[in-house]
């Protein structure tokens, strides 16, 4: 199983010392967290952005690890004149070519797999599809044309369907459609990624185990791609960005009680059991520590505690409770 993380959030500032020896150490892939989105790639019209992506690749190159891209197509973070109300299904079929083509291109046989498509179906107890600029531009048949285009242009590299909340059933059996959508039409992808952002004392342990079982046995790779473990009470589960809320809680600003702590590691240790015994293919966590998680700006700014390693890179009681899984699992092979 390959242990990787996020690099590139909300901080400003390359990583510390501290933290490259962190990364370095601890993980095998690294995903660009924001640099490698639509709207950062192509800020405008034609005009294309590798900076920061090409920064990342040569760090993980120097250092042996692998990346994986996110994302090719997304209803957040996408410039807004892309797959624009009123530009014509022509246009917007142009853009989408010429956007994937142009990125999986730049980064043909350097990168392990693309999200190609992230967050495609609604939340809520009802529906199917989000509904998105591409898929008011293009209809239904962007999925596997987003999928097709990627893999036209790199033959070699995974794709795979990302989401959050997949696991839970109303979100699953939509998930299970679009992948049914995919295969039906040719584009079947490698593998679906569950993002994994759960919430202390609510990881639905049932229903990830459902799922698991559920996406294998369509033969996908399964991986969660942005694992953490809320401590901070919240309204909203999932990840839905524009979900804000202004209540402002900031209740351990001080630190974090060893008491939640504690809980976080058992519940982490109940996670990696479940990751593999189903064989997950690669746990990725979002961010590489404490400091720089997306947690500590959403739903409001607030001193958040959800990852392994702790504000100063320290290994936090769920470190140690997920290398013991690590190796009972290898020992018990
Ligand atoms: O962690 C990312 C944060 O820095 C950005 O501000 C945010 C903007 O939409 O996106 C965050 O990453 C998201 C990821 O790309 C897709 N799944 C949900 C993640 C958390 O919002």
């Amino acid at each position: 199983m390959q242990m990787g993380c996020a690099v590139g959030g909300t901080l400003p500032g390359s990583l510390s010392p501290v933290e490259t020896e962190l990364v370095t150490r601890h993980f095998n892939v690294l995903t660009p967290e924001n640099c490698m989105k639509p709207g950062p790639l192509q800020p405008e019209p034609g005009r294309f952005d590798f900076a920061a992506g090409d920064a990342l690749l040569h760090f993980a190159s120097e250092r042996g690890m692998h990346v994986v891209g996110h994302t090719l197509v997304w209803h957040n973070q996408t410039s807004p004149w892309m797959y624009a109300a009123g530009i014509g299904k022509s246009e917007a079929l142009r853009q989408m070519e010429q956007h994937i083509r142009t990125v999986v291109g730049h980064y043909r046989g350097k990168l392990q797999g693309w999200d190609v498509v992230n967050e495609a179906v609604v939340d809520g107890p009802e529906g199917y599809l989000r509904e998105t600029p591409a898929l008011a531009a293009l209809g239904t048949e962007y999925l596997p044309l987003a999928f097709r285009l990627a893999r036209e242009t790199d033959p070699d590299v995974e794709l795979y369907y990302n989401d959050y909340s997949i696991e839970v059933p109303a979100k699953r059996e939509r998930t299970l459609r679009l992948l049914d959508l995919l295969d039906s039409a040719g584009q079947k992808p490698h593998g679906v990624g569950i993002q994994g952002h759960w919430i202390l004392d609510e990881v639905p342990f049932d229903d990830i185990a459902t799922a698991l079982r559920l996406f294998s046995e369509r033969g996908l790779r399964v991986m969660i791609t942005e694992l953490d473990i809320d401590v901070v009470p919240r309204k909203t589960a999932g990840a839905e960005v524009t979900a804000r809320s202004a209540d402002g809680d900031d209740p351990y600003a001080a630190g974090c009680p060893p008491e939640l702590l504690e809980r976080q590691a058992r519940q982490y240790e109940q996670l990696f059991e479940l990751f593999l015994e189903h064989e997950v293919s690669r746990v990725t966590f979002w961010g590489p520590n404490d400091a720089r998680t997306w947690l500590n700006y959403w739903p409001s700014a607030r001193t958040n505690h959800p990852l392994l390693f702790d504000r100063n890179s320290q290994p936090k009681p769920a470190y140690a409770r997920v290398m013991a899984v690590a190796e009972r699992h290898a020992l018990a092979r």
